[in-house]
């Protein structure tokens, strides 16, 4: 036994260039291997030889830290630190305030015109030597210039002449934790919530600061830790203690903490019998409760809230607006610069057409909100669905800063197990065209306030981290908490090139890895559409927990709750009629789009079934007809999921087997889903068709039956996120 353990261990040893050494990801992409090519190493470690830094605050030690661990583990030697600046490759690292020497650079002006995160980073030349500094006007400026000189290492990119200046390009940056004082998560598919509320405020686990670190090395500065779905109970001061203790954790990492208010709390909590925003005794209450939040934490950033959605209680409860409902909050925030951040995702049981009600109610309060006030929109106009167009909202309301919100766990996309990294997806959101002020009006200038010309402007996402060790579920989720964290920065970075950052950082730079990972990770969000809801279809997802088929779905409380009202299909043949015969949701939308999408022939094809009805013969551009065309994207989807399977087997020499074993296990489960949902969505619409599967394609797995049955199985066990 002994002895086949030591040969094993030889093996290992020996190695074939193989790494080794096991990795759960729980360093993300922050994990600052040693650098295999000695050349490059040899070149950073000369341009880097010491570093100058006076680590004058706790952001300032973190820096240290950070530049200590990652030097270290990229160059393989200990960093040699000095207080002299006569050296040879010095890394100067500070603010005008920590540092005599980065002071008198006369940099002042620049780092001003760079704002409170901004920073930068140059090769100069110090008393006659090549040198490097990293400087901002804020220890936080410092620290993300930190991260982004590492992920430059990270990634081999050359430092020689070094030239970076950055700012974030918006200002709120936040999670959207929707996480339950029980620590559930909902959807949630990566454990429970990290916040350890029974434990806090006395013990603060020290998974905290290395979520903290995470964070700000994407510039992230915000974390609403509650869940929309809000519970008022957090508002008490025993809560309240333990807020205060996770923001004592992330305050030097930048990072402001947000609660979600729930809008009936003074009745909950507060024994008034009205939650009404006119009434005084309500907005007193909120003041005082404003009042003492900030003296638990000075740094609040503000409240979220979902107000009159799906159940929850809102201004409308007391015949109020929405902009009633917000001001009141902002009013009691404005005197600490807190900030409401108003959800727009509202929608109640009516006739009206689900999609278009967050607009007709919106509109028409644009200019009557306090200018401490955000509306967050999800990026489509539905629910987060694998593809929907952007949400008319965007544009419509040139007087109210819209935030954008993306989803960042992969509530319709498959949970953990199915690859779909989401960057492609917003980057098509952020670059579409709403024409809002003519061509060129895209979403991305109406969140950054360009378009409008708002200050206050921000992004977030519904995070996909719980207590899993590798935080997120899978290893390629993690790539999707890194996206949003790098469009959140800045959304006009493209998808390809974060894509591209992540897997050289989680994985290798190898380009025989790199090139193929990309490419796979680039069509995945593409491939989930096409096996999932193709041509525009959407929300055919099983009910409650969302996962798997039930296109047949009809058995809601409540029609805009049933699969069948979304996709609409009978014999004549499928989709939603949202132009002027129909619903006329294409009206919400500004010339040219909404003659666009308004047209059958115009329509792009990817949103042609959100928009029409379409007969099941319609010629599509390819020459076949739709119900040949919806066959083709169902195999398609599970084609590319196995062609990514055999791509991923060939990549084992590339990375450790822990990693390796677990994508390769994933992969299966996403090809045996992707047939699933093919086989059920085909079989389902064929009743509707009553066309055969063309030649050439396989014939289905499972009967109908069966894969009804499947999801019948899953609406009787627990699941995840529900
Ligand atoms: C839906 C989710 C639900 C959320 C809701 C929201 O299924 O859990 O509460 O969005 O965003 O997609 O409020």
């Amino acid at each position: 036994m002994r002895y086949r353990s030591l040969l094993l261990l030889a093996l290992c040893l020996l190695g074939t260039g193989k790494p080794t050494q096991a990795e759960d990801g729980y360093e993300l992409w922050l994990r600052y291997v040693r650098i295999a090519d000695e050349p490059l190493r040899q070149a950073y470690r000369n341009q880097l030889r010491a570093v100058h830094l006076e680590a004058t605050s706790p952001t300032l030690e973190i820096v240290r830290d950070e530049l200590k661990r990652g030097l270290e583990g990229l160059l393989g030697e200990a960093v040699t630190w000095t207080t002299r600046t006569d050296l040879t490759g010095l890394l100067l690292v500070g603010t005008p305030a920590s540092c005599p020497t980065i002071a008198a650079l006369g940099l002042e002006r620049e780092l001003t015109s760079l704002g409170p995160e901004g920073f930068l980073i140059r090769t100069l030349k110090l008393e006659g030597r090549p040198a490097t500094v990293i400087a901002a006007q804020t220890d936080i400026g410092v620290l993300y210039g930190t991260f982004h000189l590492l992920r430059l290492l990270q990634t081999h990119r050359p430092i020689e002449a070094l030239e970076v200046q950055e700012a974030p390009r918006l200002r709120l940056r936040v999670l959207n934790h929707w996480d339950n004082l029980d620590r559930t998560v909902e959807r949630g598919y990566a454990g429970f919530s990290l916040w350890d509320w029974f434990k806090l405020p006395d013990y603060a686990d020290p998974r905290y600061r290395d979520y903290a670190r995470a964070n700000a090395s994407l510039g992230i500065n915000g974390t609403v830790l509650t869940n929309v779905n809000a519970d008022a109970r957090v508002l008490l001061p025993e809560f309240l203690q333990k807020v205060a203790a996770l923001a004592q954790v992330f305050r030097p990492y930048g990072i402001r903490v947000y609660l979600t208010a729930r809008f009936s709390a003074p009745i909950e909590i507060g024994g008034l019998k009205t939650a009404d925003p006119l009434d005084p005794d309500v907005q007193a209450w909120w003041q005082q409760k404003v009042a003492e939040i900030y003296r638990y934490i000075p740094d609040f950033g503000g409240f979220l809230v979902k107000a009159n959605s799906e159940g929850q209680p809102g201004p409308q409860d007391y015949g109020r607006t929405h902009a009633d409902g917000a001001n009141m909050l902002a009013d009691a925030l404005a005197p600490y610069g807190g900030v409401v951040m108003w959800r727009a995702f509202v929608y109640a049981p009516s006739a009206e057409d689900r999609i278009k009600q967050a607009y007709d109610e919106f509109v028409p309060l644009d200019g009557r909100f306090r200018s401490n006030v955000l509306v967050q929109v999800k990026n489509g106009p539905l629910d987060f669905q694998p593809r929907e167009p952007f949400h008319p909202l965007f544009g419509a309301t040139p007087q109210t800063p819209l935030m954008m919100e993306f989803q960042i766990t992969k509530e319709y996309l498959g949970f953990s197990t199915h690859l779909a990294y989401l960057g492609t997806m917003w980057e098509e959101v952020l670059q579409a065209d709403t024409y809002a002020r003519g061509e060129g009006s895209t979403v991305a200038r109406i969140i950054d306030g360009s378009l409008f010309g708002h200050k206050l402007t921000g992004m977030a996402g519904v995070a996909n981290i719980g207590t899993d060790r590798n935080w997120c579920g899978s290893i390629f989720d993690q790539a999707n908490w890194y996206a949003f964290g790098r469009l959140a920065w800045n959304p006009y970075l493209r998808a390809a090139e974060i894509a591209e950052e992540w897997i050289r950082m989680t994985f290798t730079n190898e380009a025989r890895f790199v090139e193929p990972v990309k490419e796979m990770m680039l069509e995945s969000r593409e491939a989930v559409v096409n096996y999932m809801t193709p041509l525009g279809l959407a929300h055919l997802m099983g009910p409650g927990h969302h996962y798997g088929p039930a296109p047949w779905f009809d058995k809601a409380p409540r029609p805009d709750w049933n699969n069948v009202y979304y996709h609409r299909a009978d014999t004549l043949g499928i989709g939603f009629d949202r132009t002027a015969t129909g619903s006329n949701a294409v009206a919400q939308y500004f010339s040219p789009l909404s003659e666009i999408f308004g047209s059958l022939e115009r329509c792009p094809e990817k949103y042609l079934l959100w928009f029409h009805r379409v007969p099941w013969d319609y010629p599509m551009r390819s020459g076949r007809t739709l119900w040949e065309e919806l066959v083709d994207h169902y195999y398609r989807g599970v084609e590319t999921v196995r062609r990514w399977q055999r791509v991923w087997a060939a990549l084992s020499a590339f990375v450790d087997a822990e990693r390796f074993e677990q994508i390769a296990t994933y992969l299966r489960i996403q090809e045996k889903e992707a047939v699933w949902w093919r086989d059920a969505c085909v079989l389902y619409f064929q009743k509707f068709s009553r066309q055969p599967i063309p030649p050439g394609y396989e014939a289905p797995q499972h009967s109908l039956e069966e894969a009804m049955r499947r999801q019948e199985m899953l609406q009787r066990f627990p699941m995840p996120g529900h």
